[in-house]
C-alpha cells in the first residue's frame, strides 16, 4: 500500500512539505539567495567567491540530499545484496563541478551563478580538494564510487574522516619539500552530513579471555566513540547516489568521568585528546610497513565501525546471520581493512554465540580482497606484541585461524614444514609479526590484483603457495579503470564536447559506454576534425602555462612539446631514471653548436608530486629536479629548447590540469613494479601519448591503442631478477656499462646543480646495487626519448597517433571494473531508483 512508509501524520501534508531537484535557473538562484540568507548570514552586498561557492554548494547539496534520500529509501524497500568498499583512502578531490556535470545542472548553475554576480569558473577555484588519500589507491577508490552511483549499483563506502589530509608539500629555496598539515575543514564542509545519532562505541586495549574453544570475552580497556559523517556520491545520468560514510573518532561521553570526579581534570582532559586523534591525520606513506600503534587505532576503530553498521543494516530485515552472504559483500581495498576478519569473526562467536564452522563459512563468504603491491616493503605486518595489547582478543582470534589453517596445509601438504612457515599467518622473529596479506587472503572469498601482468605476479610470487594450496580459481584480476566524467568531460570539456559533436551521440550515452570512443578512429583521416583535436590539446597547454604564470610567476613556452610525470616519488617509479634523462639531454645540448641544437625539438618536462616525509632518498630526488630546473631553465644556450618545472604540491586538481595539456606522460616504473598505475590511463584518455616501460596497465594499453601508439623501453619483468643477481655477484663498472649516464652522474657529483656531494646518497642506489635497474634501462630510455622526438616532428602523424589513443582507450573506464566486481564478485545488481518496484 505504501502507507508502511507514512507511519505518522497526514501524507498530503508530507508530501506538499517535500522538495524535488531544482531544474531551472529561477528555482536555482532561489536556493542560493536561501542559502546566503540563512545558511550564511549574509548578504549581496558582502559576499565575496568564497561565500558564493558556500551558498552554492549547499544548494547544490539540498539537490544531492533529494536523490540520496530516494536511493537510500529505495534500497531499503527493494532490500537487494549489497556491497561495501572498505578504503582507508578516498581520493575526492572537489566535488560542486563533479556534482553539477552529474546532476546535469552545469549550464543552469553557470547561468544562476552570473545573474547573481559572479562566474562558476571563480567560484568553481574556491573548493579545497578532499584530500584523503595518497596516491593511485586512494584515487581509484574515489573513481570506483563515481562509477557505482552511475551504474546504479547499492554500493557504500566506508572510510575516515581525517581532520587532515594529505599533507601540503612546500618548496624551500635549496629545494627541500616541506610539509605543512592540510586543514581542509576549516571553511566548513558543506559536502558531508553530520549524522551525530549514528555511533557506535569501540573498544582498545583491556583483557581477554576464553571461555570455550572458540569463544572468547574482552572487557575493559578503552572505549571510543565512532560518530558517522556521510557524503552523496552521485551518479551520472541517474537519480542513483550512493554513500560515503566516513567515521570521526571522539571521546564516549563521561568515560572518563573518575578522573574528573577526583579532580583530575587535566588527566581526563588527555585520555580525551587520545580519543580525538585517531581520526586526526591520514598517514602520509605509501608502499611502507612500519606498525606505529595509532595507525593500527585507526585501522580497527574504522574496522569496527563499519562493521557493526552494515551488520546493524542486515539485522534489521530479521534475517538469520547465516544469510549475511546472500546481502552483504565488503571489499577489503588492500590489506588495510584485514581486522575486519577477526572482528566480524569476533561478533560471530563472542556476540551471536555461532561456532567456529559457522561463523567462519560467513567470513570467508563476505569478504573480497584487492592487493595493490607485490613490493616487499610494502607488505604490512604488525607486531604480535602490538596487536596483543591493542587488541588482545583479536589476537586469539587470528592464532586460532591460523592452527586450523597450517592443521589443512599439513593434510594437503604432509610433512612440509618449509611450506608450513611460508604459510603460517606469523611471522617468527624478534618479534613475530602477523601477516595481513596472508591473513586477507584466506578469509576472502575472492583475492585480485589490478592488472594482468600484477594478477599474474601475486599467483606466481607472493601468494604462490596459496594458489596450490586452494585453487587457481580464488585468485582472479580485475584491471583498474577510472571515471570518465572526472577524467575527460570535466577536466577537458573542449575535447569532451568535440567528441560529441563528432559522434553525433548525446555525451550521456559514451560517457557510460566508453568503448564507444572507437567510433573516433574513422575521422583520424579527417583534416579538419584533426586540426580540431590538436587546438584543443594546445588549448590546454596554454592553461597549463597560465596556471604555472599565476602560482609560481614563471613563464612556459607553449609551443614545445609538453612531458609530464606526475606521482607519488618513489625510487620503483624512477623519477630519478627521469631526471638524469633531462641532465642527459641538457649536456647534449650544451656540447652542440647553436645551429645544431636548432634542429632540437624543444621540450618542457614537468614533474610533481610528494615524498613521503621520512623518504629521504625520495627528498633528494625532489631536491635534485629542482636544481636542475634552476639552472637550466637560466641556461640561455638551451632554454629555448629545454626547460623544467616541478609543480609543488600535487593534487587531483592539478591533475584536472596537467593531464589534459600533456603530449606525452612518463610511466617509467622497473618491470615487474608497478601494480598497475592509473593516471596512465588518465592522460590516454586525454589524447596524451605514453612512454613507459612493459609494466603494469601500460600493457594492456598497449593492447588496446597499438604497439605502434605508445613508446615502450626497458628490460621484461623475468629478466629482473637475473639483473639484479648481476649486480651483487658480478658488477660492472658504470663507465663501462653506460657511459652515458656516467657522464650524468659525474656532472651532478662535481655539483654542476647544487652543492658537490649532496646528491651523493641518491647517486650511490644507482653505483652500488641499484636495485630498480637505471643502469640496465638507461641507453633504451634516451633511445626511446629520442624516437618521441621523431614522432613529434611530424605534427599531423602525432595528432593522429593522438586521436588513436583515446578513441581505443573504452576499457578503461571505470563502470567496467565497477561492473566486473559486481558481476564475477559480488553478485550484486543494478537497483536504479527510477524504476517504481
Ligand atoms: O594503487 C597503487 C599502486 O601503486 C598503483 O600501481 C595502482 O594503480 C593503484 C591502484 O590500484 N598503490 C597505492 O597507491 N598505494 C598507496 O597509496 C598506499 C597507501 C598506504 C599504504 C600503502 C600503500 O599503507
Amino acid at each position: 500500500t505504501g502507507k508502511e512508509h507514512w507511519p505518522r501524520g497526514e501524507e498530503e501534508v508530507w508530501q506538499a512539505g517535500l522538495r524535488g531537484v531544482d531544474q531551472d535557473v529561477p528555482s536555482i538562484t532561489k536556493s542560493i539567495v536561501n542559502h546566503v540568507q540563512t545558511s550564511l548570514a549574509r548578504q549581496a552586498y558582502n559576499l565575496d567567491d568564497l561565500g558564493a561557492y558556500q551558498a552554492a554548494a549547499l544548494s547544490v547539496r539540498d539537490n544531492l540530499l533529494v536523490n540520496w534520500n530516494e536511493t537510500q529509501l529505495n534500497y531499503t524497500r527493494k532490500n537487494p545484496k549489497r556491497a561495501y568498499y572498505l578504503s582507508l583512502e578516498f581520493l575526492m578531490g572537489r566535488t560542486l563541478d563533479n556534482a553539477l556535470l552529474n546532476l546535469g545542472l552545469k549550464e543552469q548553475y553557470r547561468d544562476g551563478i552570473k545573474k547573481l554576480g559572479f562566474s562558476v569558473e571563480d567560484i568553481l577555484d574556491k573548493e579545497r580538494d578532499a584530500a584523503l588519500g595518497n596516491g593511485g589507491l586512494g584515487r581509484l577508490a574515489a573513481c570506483y564510487l563515481d562509477s557505482g552511483s552511475s551504474t546504479e549499483l547499492p554500493l557504500w563506502g566506508y572510510g575516515l574522516r581525517y581532520k587532515y589530509g594529505i599533507f601540503q608539500q612546500l618548496i624551500s629555496p635549496e629545494g627541500n619539500q616541506l610539509e605543512a598539515p592540510d586543514p581542509w575543514l576549516d571553511n566548513q564542509n558543506p559536502w558531508e552530513l553530520p549524522r551525530l545519532d549514528v555511533t557506535y562505541e569501540v573498544r582498545f586495549y583491556g583483557h581477554a579471555e576464553r571461555l570455550s574453544d572458540s569463544r572468547g570475552v574482552w572487557q575493559g580497556g578503552q572505549e571510543v566513540l565512532a560518530v558517522a559523517y556521510d557524503v552523496m556520491i552521485p551518479g551520472y545520468g541517474t537519480k542513483n547516489t550512493n554513500n560515503l560514510r566516513l567515521w570521526e573518532s571522539k571521546p564516549k561521553r563521561g568515560f572518563d568521568l573518575n578522573s574528573f570526579n577526583a579532580g583530575n581534570y587535566e588527566a581526563a582532559v588527555a585520555s580525551s585528546n587520545s580519543a580525538d586523534a585517531i581520526t586526526s591525520v591520514l598517514y602520509p606513506n605509501d608502499h611502507t610497513s612500519f606498525g606505529k600503534e595509532l595507525r593500527l587505532k585507526q585501522q580497527y576503530f574504522w574496522t569496527a565501525a563499519s562493521l557493526a553498521d552494515i551488520i546493524r543494516r542486515f539485522k534489521q530485515q530479521g534475517k538469520p546471520l547465516k544469510e549475511l552472504p546472500d546481502f552483504v559483500a565488503i571489499q577489503l581495498n588492500d590489506t588495510h581493512p584485514t581486522l575486519a576478519i577477526p572482528e566480524l569473526m569476533r561478533i560471530l562467536l563472542d556476540e551471536e554465540d555461532l561456532n567456529w564452522e559457522q561463523a567462519w563459512s560467513i567470513v570467508t563468504n563476505v569478504f573480497f580482497y584487492t592487493n595493490h603491491t607485490v613490493l616487499p616493503e610494502a607488505l604490512e605486518k604488525w607486531p604480535v606484541p602490538l596487536i596483543e595489547h591493542v587488541l588482545p582478543r583479536h589476537l586469539q582470534i587470528i592464532y586460532d585461524i591460523n592452527l586450523f589453517f597450517l592443521q589443512a596445509v599439513e593434510r594437503k601438504f604432509p610433512g612440509d614444514r618449509d611450506r608450513l612457515a611460508r604459510m603460517s599467518l606469523i611471522e617468527e622473529g624478534q618479534p613475530k609479526q602477523v601477516r595481513m596479506a596472508h591473513l586477507a587472503a584466506i578469509g576472502s572469498r575472492k583475492v585480485n590484483g589490478v592488472a594482468e601482468l600484477h594478477s599474474d605476479l601475486v599467483r606466481t610470487t607472493i601468494l604462490k603457495d596459496f594458489v596450490e594450496f586452494e585453487g587457481s580459481s580464488k585468485y582472479s584480476n580485475v584491471t583498474n579503470g577510472i571515471t570518465p566524467r572526472r577524467w575527460l568531460d570535466q577536466c577537458n570539456p573542449e575535447l569532451s564536447d568535440l567528441i560529441t559533436k563528432t559522434l553525433k551521440l548525446d555525451k550521456v550515452v559514451w560517457l557510460k559506454d566508453l568503448t564507444k570512443l572507437d567510433g573516433l578512429l574513422e575521422f583520424t583521416e579527417d583534416a579538419a576534425f584533426r586540426k580540431e583535436w590538436a587546438a584543443i590539446k594546445q588549448r590546454n597547454k596554454e592553461r597549463l602555462a597560465n596556471y604555472v604564470q599565476t602560482t609560481l610567476g614563471l613563464t612556459v613556452r607553449t609551443d614545445a612539446m609538453f612531458d609530464v610525470q606526475i606521482k607519488r616519488l618513489h625510487e620503483y617509479k624512477r623519477q630519478t631514471l627521469n631526471i638524469l634523462g633531462v641532465i642527459h639531454r641538457y649536456l647534449t645540448l650544451k656540447g652542440q653548436t647553436p645551429e645544431e641544437r636548432k634542429k632540437a625539438n624543444p621540450r618542457v618536462v614537468f614533474f610533481a608530486g610528494k615524498a613521503a616525509p621520512a623518504y629521504y632518498i625520495a627528498k633528494l630526488t625532489i631536491r635534485l629536479i629542482v636544481n636542475v630546473a634552476r639552472v637550466i631553465n637560466a641556461d640561455p644556450d638551451t632554454k629555448d629548447y629545454l626547460q623544467l618545472y616541478f609543480l609543488p604540491d600535487y593534487s587531483v586538481s592539478l591533475a584536472e590540469v596537467l593531464i589534459p595539456a600533456s603530449d606525452i606522460s612518463q610511466h617509467i616504473s622497473t618491470a615487474g613494479t608497478e601494480a598497475s598505475g592509473t593516471s596512465n590511463m588518465k592522460f590516454c584518455l586525454n589524447g596524451g601519448l605514453l612512454l613507459g616501460t612493459v609494466d603494469g596497465a601500460n600493457i594492456e594499453i598497449a593492447e588496446e591503442v597499438g604497439e605502434s601508439n605508445v613508446f615502450f623501453f626497458g628490460h621484461l619483468t623475468p629478466a629482473v631478477e637475473d639483473l639484479r643477481y648481476q649486480h651483487l655477484y658480478h658488477p660492472v663498472p658504470l663507465e663501462e656499462k653506460c657511459p652515458a649516464l656516467h657522464r650524468v652522474l659525474e656532472q651532478v657529483s662535481a655539483g654542476l646543480f647544487d652543492d658537490a656531494d649532496i646528491y651523493e646518497p641518491l647517486l650511490n642506489t644507482i653505483r652500488q646495487n641499484d636495485y630498480y635497474l637505471l643502469t640496465d634501462d638507461f641507453d633504451s630510455y634516451i633511445a626511446a626519448l629520442a624516437m618521441v622526438d621523431e614522432a613529434y616532428a611530424d605534427k599531423d602523424e602525432w595528432t593522429k597517433k593522438s586521436i588513436r589513443t583515446t578513441a581505443k582507450m573504452g576499457k578503461f573506464s571505470s563502470d567496467r571494473a565497477i561492473l566486473d566486481y559486481a558481476e564475477s564478485f559480488w553478485n550484486i545488481e543494478p537497483i536504479p531508483v527510477s524504476a517504481k518496484k
